[in-house]
């Protein structure tokens, strides 16, 4: 891996824009909220922060369905406001990465509109309309990711439209020129106001299989976290990183910009055929999700990951949560020990070559919220009629202080409630405690940044009983950064010689003359001579 350039190791923020910070008492969040807040970011310690999209939307999948890409939704603000954010962002130091969502429209973006309001419209093709299939209904057996098929009826015409997700998200046709065409003006909108990157949507799917023929029955045993594998015809076809290989150029002609894509596949080595120096920087690796937190696991894991992710001209990244998935403290457990596994997780990924992607409150040790019924919004729940429980619970909003009922986040009422967690677990309780969660993303933050410029390249396994996971890479001039994780349940001696650590998830590791001893459920960076 090359270094130098800001995002191979930097670390991003996803900030989940309805629910960071609200500044016109609504109780959505919003731009100038966020640019507010930005001072909470710096000291916190991250390189760079990930906006969820703000684009003009009817909000069928809060934002995910885009009306226009080049406008800012009024709900979240105005174009002057975004502006506003790039320039205090870049004045503090901090990258700002936005959202693009090329896989699909909003149904109420002005092409579908044509595209519906005259079938002989030159907008059809730009989406996927079809005939009915032979039994009259619809033209294949796809499913929509949020549940029911993924084609809905447009009834004076008689055809179907496909869409993958929610019927309000028209897929785009990219075996047509005018989206190729579209879409790198929008890159260049963004490029030229000054944005830092792009993080990538659905960034497998894109294109479909050209005749658009049924799937396979399913009988993949595959989480539906990844549902591709179980529609091969609808995502991840060879074309796809062609149209990267092209944005690459659009990014190349301008200054250290970034392209991280959602790549939703399981296997690395389907997603590393997406990154390199000619096509995207970065891809979300995603099976730590899905993995127990063992050491045993976790080895396997990073090791693939290190090889997967080892492209000249990309680098490795590291996801524990994100506004799709239930929150890792909770996965983990929940509770005390949750909370202590979390910690140990982010600590063991912070001393990884790469770049970490953190999720708005997972800094505070947030846990999923349990919403009630009554207020859930996702399309998942209600597209599933109620089956599905949906993401709202990894949505709520960013508690900032202990009161209630807006928690420093709205003058207003919240978007969706905030639980009982918020009392105890915000900024303003945990900036006052050093012990919380909160400070200890400062401390390992801090440390990481301040490390990161000696580190090695590479990752040297410790010789450790198979349920336990330490690495080392070189510290220049002082020796060697060791990383050890205690996934188990009880305290445990190391046969690893350091001095004291340097930082620790939890209390109560020890160093002595022979060995470390790490409590249960902890990861400790020490340093090491050699
Ligand atoms: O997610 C894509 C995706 O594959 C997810 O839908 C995931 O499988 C699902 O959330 C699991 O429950 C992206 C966005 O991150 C998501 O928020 C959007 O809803 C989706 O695309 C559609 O744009
Ligand atoms: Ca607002």
């Amino acid at each position: 891996m090359s270094r130098g350039a800001w995002w191979q190791d930097g670390v991003v923020y996803q900030v989940y824009v309805r629910s960071f910070a609200d500044a016109n008492g609504d109780g959505i969040g919003d731009l100038p909220g966020i640019t507010s807040r930005l001072p909470y970011l710096t000291e916190l310690g991250v390189d760079a922060v990930w906006l969820t999209p703000f684009y003009l939307s009817p909000m069928a999948d809060h934002g995910y369905d885009v009306a226009d890409q080049c406008d800012v939704d009024p709900l979240f603000g105005t174009l002057a406001d975004a502006d506003e954010l790039l320039r205090q962002a870049h004045a503090l130091g901090l990258r700002v990465i936005v959202d693009l969502v090329p896989n699909h429209s909003s149904s109420r973006h002005k092409w579908f509109q044509e595209a519906l309001a005259d079938p002989a419209s030159a907008y059809r093709d730009r989406y996927l309309f079809r005939r009915a299939g032979p039994d009259g209904g619809p033209p294949n057996n796809w499913e929509s990711v949020f549940g029911g098929p993924a084609w809905t009826l447009d009834e004076p015409s008689g055809e179907y439209y496909l869409h993958l997700f929610d019927s309000g998200q028209p897929d785009f046709d990219w075996r047509h020129p005018a989206v190729h065409v579209e879409w790198e003006r929008i890159l260049r909108f963004w490029l030229d106001r000054g944005v830092d990157g792009f993080r990538i949507d659905v960034a497998h799917g894109l294109y479909k299989q050209v005749d658009l023929s049924d799937n396979p029955p399913s009988g993949s045993q595959e989480t539906t976290l990844f549902h591709a594998a179980s529609m091969p015809h609808a995502w991840d076809q060879p074309e796809v990183v062609e149209v990267y290989r092209r944005w690459r150029q659009v990014l190349d002609e301008y200054d250290a910009r970034v392209m991280v894509g959602e790549v939703f596949l399981s296997q690395l080595d389907k997603v590393a055929r997406f990154v390199g120096a000619d096509r995207l920087h970065q891809s979300f690796n995603f099976p730590l999700l899905v993995a127990p937190f063992e050491a045993d696991a976790w080895r396997a894991l990073i090791t693939e990951a290190l090889a997967a992710f080892a492209v000249e001209g990309a680098s490795p990244t590291w996801v524990l949560s994100n506004h799709d998935v239930i929150r890792h403290p909770t996965r983990y457990g929940g509770g005390v020990a949750g909370g202590e596994r979390a910690r140990a997780a982010t600590l063991t990924l912070l001393a990884l070559p790469g770049a970490p992607y953190l999720y708005e409150g997972e800094e505070l040790g947030l846990e999923q919220d349990e919403v009630p019924p009554d207020y859930r919004q996702d399309p998942i729940w209600q597209r599933s009629k109620g089956a599905v429980t949906g993401r709202d619970g990894s949505r709520t909003p960013m508690p900032w202080t202990a009161d209630p009922p807006g928690y420093g986040f709205t003058a207003g009422a919240p978007w969706l409630p905030f639980g009982p967690q918020a009392a105890e677990r915000n900024v303003a309780t945990e900036t006052a405690d050093a012990s919380s969660t909160l400070a200890f993303y400062r401390r390992a933050l801090r440390l990481r940044r301040e490390l990161t410029p000696d580190l090695g390249a590479t990752v040297r396994w410790l010789d450790l009983p198979s349920d336990l996971l330490g690495f080392a890479r070189t510290l220049a001039g002082r020796g060697e950064l060791v990383c050890v994780l205690n996934a188990t349940d009880r305290a445990r001696d190391l046969a690893v010689v350091a001095s004291s650590p340097l930082v620790t998830s939890g209390a109560g590791v020890f160093v002595g003359p022979e060995h470390t001893r790490i409590p249960a459920r902890t990861a400790a960076w020490l340093l090491a001579d050699v």
